[in-house]
């Protein structure tokens, strides 16, 4: 299947929910203002932020649209002007194969999908030829490590564990260890979910990352936080939370398949520009894209 195939099916809630309240919205004449103002709410609705709304308003009101020329079509235009402006600086591959070992240290608050997009992630980089390890720092949980296990399995990836309850930076310490000696092109870490607002979990990410320098000072070369695209303007607090105690390089929005308010893409792209690697689209191991700002938008503003 191919890419837009595939981005088009997972973003279908979205863009049904998108185009049914468009042809709502534009379905009998009515004045220009009593359009903006149901495309506002409806925009609002739709998780793209007061903001951001605001600003593609603004757009179409400078545009001095009378009546009789603000159509679905015009504004549609504007739209996609408007997400690919904001959607294009923020695509990101980084899951080419490179030289130099490349770790990898997953964040993100409980159930955003951290452990299920190594997996699929693992399948893409299988694909690339890369030499992949796979790090169970999640050690909380028993579940945890056999999730991650029988991910790695599937696609015969190298796994690093300990028993539950073990200090998960001494995990990824092993892992890292293994990785740097063995020549591997990937290192991955998953890591249990945490709330910013309990300290000794948020300490307990800190040392990770110590840990992981004493082996590598450049490493990890990515910290990705995992946002849950069904959790809607929620998303923008964990990142500014995660932000406040490491420097994230970017991240990756899961479950896009299982909400109409896709749009919050958006505002998380708009307000922190950082960069958007992949998206999940389903539970299964091809559910996984890298995120193409283009199939993106075409996705979403589908009729
Ligand atoms: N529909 C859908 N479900 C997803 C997607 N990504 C993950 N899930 C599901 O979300 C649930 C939680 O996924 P996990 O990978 O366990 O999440 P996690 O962040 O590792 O969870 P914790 O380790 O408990 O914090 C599982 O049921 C996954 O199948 C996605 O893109 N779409
Ligand atoms: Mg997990």
């Amino acid at each position: 299947m191919d890419f837009l195939k595939k981005i088009s099916g997972g973003l279908k809630k979205t863009s049904e929910n998108f185009s049914s309240g468009l042809e709502n919205i534009f379905n009998k004449s009515k004045p220009a203002q009593n359009i903006l103002q149901e495309l506002e709410d409806f925009m609002i609705s739709s998780d793209i932020s007061v903001s951001l709304t605001e600003k593609i308003i603004n757009n179409l009101k400078n545009k001095k649209f009378d009546s009789s020329e603000l159509t679905k079509l015009n504004f549609l235009q504007i739209l996609k002007e408007e997400m690919l402006s904001i959607l294009k600086p923020v695509e990101s591959n980084i899951f080419e194969k490179t030289k130099s070992l490349q770790t990898i240290l997953m964040c993100g608050v409980n159930g955003t999908g951290k452990t299920t997009t190594i997996g699929k992630l693992c399948k893409i980089l299988k694909n690339n030829d890369s030499k992949v390890i796979v790090g169970a720092a999640d050690t909380f949980r028993a579940a945890a490590i056999e999730q991650l296990e029988k991910w790695c399995s599937k696609n015969s990836i190298d796994i690093e564990k300990s028993e539950t309850g073990s200090d998960p930076a001494a995990v990824a310490f092993k892992t890292l260890e293994k990785a740097k000696k063995n020549n591997y092109n990937f290192c991955i870490i998953d890591t249990a979910g945490r709330l910013h607002n309990k300290k000794d979990l948020m300490d307990e990410f800190l040392k990770i990352i110590r840990v992981i320098k004493k082996i590598d000072e450049n490493a990890p070369q990515k910290i990705i936080i995992v946002l849950d695209a069904t959790t809607g303007q929620n998303a923008l607090n964990q990142i500014e939370e995660f932000n406040k105690i490491c420097e994230l390089s970017g991240m990756i929005v899961t479950k896009l398949d299982g909400t109409a308010k896709g749009g919050v893409v958006l505002p998380i792209a708009d307000k922190y520009k950082l960069p958007i690697y992949a998206i999940g689209v389903g539970e299964k191991e091809d559910d996984l894209q890298p995120f193409d700002a283009e199939n993106f938008t075409n996705a979403f503003l589908k009729k």
